[in-house]
């Protein structure tokens, strides 16, 4: 009886364990995924359309880079040169937008749904 006693105990640390051992796995999971799908904040030559703002609201990038914008927020946004060199159109929420700088310059941008929404994009 006693023997049994402690196998049965026994079985119910290693259940235990393995079950703590799941839930764990199932965590990490998750916090790996939301920071995969969700990043807080964009990555190199990105830019966010955020909260009705351009993020980083200035991007300093090298000759023949590439900058994808991405449209974060729910709204329609765009991507409008002052100078008239570039112009994305409306950006539906979700939608990108990509552009190659190829010529040093300080090329300031603004969506032209919402005035208050400028950009700056620095070519070295
Ligand atoms: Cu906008």
């Amino acid at each position: 009886m006693k023997k049994i006693f402690s196998y049965s105990g026994l079985s119910i640390l290693v259940i235990m364990f393995f079950s703590m051992a799941n839930v764990c796995g199932g965590c990490k999971k998750a916090s790996t995924n939301s920071s995969s799908a969700g990043t807080s904040s964009p990555g190199t030559n990105e830019v966010w359309m955020q909260n009705t703002a351009f993020t980083p609201s200035s991007i300093t990038v090298a000759v023949n880079t590439t900058i994808k914008w991405t449209n974060k927020d729910g709204m329609t946004h765009t991507v409008t040169s002052t100078s008239g060199l570039f112009d994305s159109g409306s950006i539906s929420s979700g939608g990108t937008y990509s552009h190659q700088f190829a010529t040093t310059g300080s090329y300031s941008y603004r969506c032209t749904i919402h005035s208050g929404m400028t950009g700056m994009v620095i070519v070295q």
